[in-house]
């Protein structure tokens, strides 16, 4: 199980700490959500915080591009030290121009789709994809409900998942129970937010004992 902490949630007071509190944890991924307030109605870490991650931490990190138009970001993305970029379906008319590039780069080439796009629309991409972000949750804000119609999709997206070679990840709403539940259907990756790493009670914050007790889950 790959686990992919949202950098977004964690406490940006104590930056320098949280990064190296995580990496000591055991985490596979840092998950960066960056949001223009067009694609989505919110924004979301500046490239301050990618510093940080690059300064602190060897652990490799997604950029999640939740912006119009992330073919003309790519490079500045490269440049902050992404090691993986995840462009939105919805965002951008020629995503397999811009897997391609991103593959092209030497990084890993991340498709995000929305809770209501159907895989129909994006099955042509998913051939270029290494790591295909399923939201399970409408984009822009932490700490909402987790949206059940999208697990039939989830489902097939697994299936998809081992036939094209791709890692399947979720992204949105992850309790503990909901990991070990889309786990067992074959999802290998998941974004923790709120309901599973960073508690809004700080007092409940173990990043160390989240990822054993994750890790542990058949
Ligand atoms: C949502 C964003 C996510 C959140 C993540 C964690 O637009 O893409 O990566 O940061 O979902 O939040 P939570 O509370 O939903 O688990
Ligand atoms: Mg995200």
């Amino acid at each position: 199980m790959k686990l992919h902490p949202s950098i977004m949630c964690a406490d940006y007071g104590n930056l320098e700490n949280e990064i190296k509190l995580l990496t000591g944890a055991g985490i596979d991924y840092f998950h960066v959500d960056v949001m223009d307030g067009s694609f989505v109605p919110n924004f979301a870490c500046g490239t301050e915080v990618f510093k940080c991650l690059k300064h602190f931490s060897h652990i490799p990190v997604d950029a999640h591009l939740m912006i119009h138009s992330p073919a003309q970001h790519i490079d500045f993305f490269h440049r902050l030290g992404a090691d993986m970029i995840t462009i939105h379906a919805e965002a951008d008319p020629h995503a397999a121009r811009t897997l391609a590039r991103i593959k092209d780069m030497g990084l890993i080439p991340g498709l995000a789709i929305n809770p209501g796009t159907s895989i129909e629309t994006v099955k042509e991409l998913l051939p270029l994809c290494g790591h295909v972000l399923a939201m399970t949750v409408n984009p822009g804000f932490a700490g909402q409900a987790f949206l059940p119609f999208t697990v039939g999709k989830i489902k097939d997206l697994c299936a998809l998942a081992v036939y094209h070679g791709f890692t399947l990840c979720l992204d949105g709403a992850m309790t503990p129970d909901k990991i070990r539940e889309m786990h067992a259907l074959g999802v290998e990756a998941f974004v923790l937010g709120t309901k599973a790493m960073f508690y809004k009670d700080v007092s409940r914050r173990n990043y160390a004992a989240t990822v054993r007790e994750l890790r542990n889950i058949q």
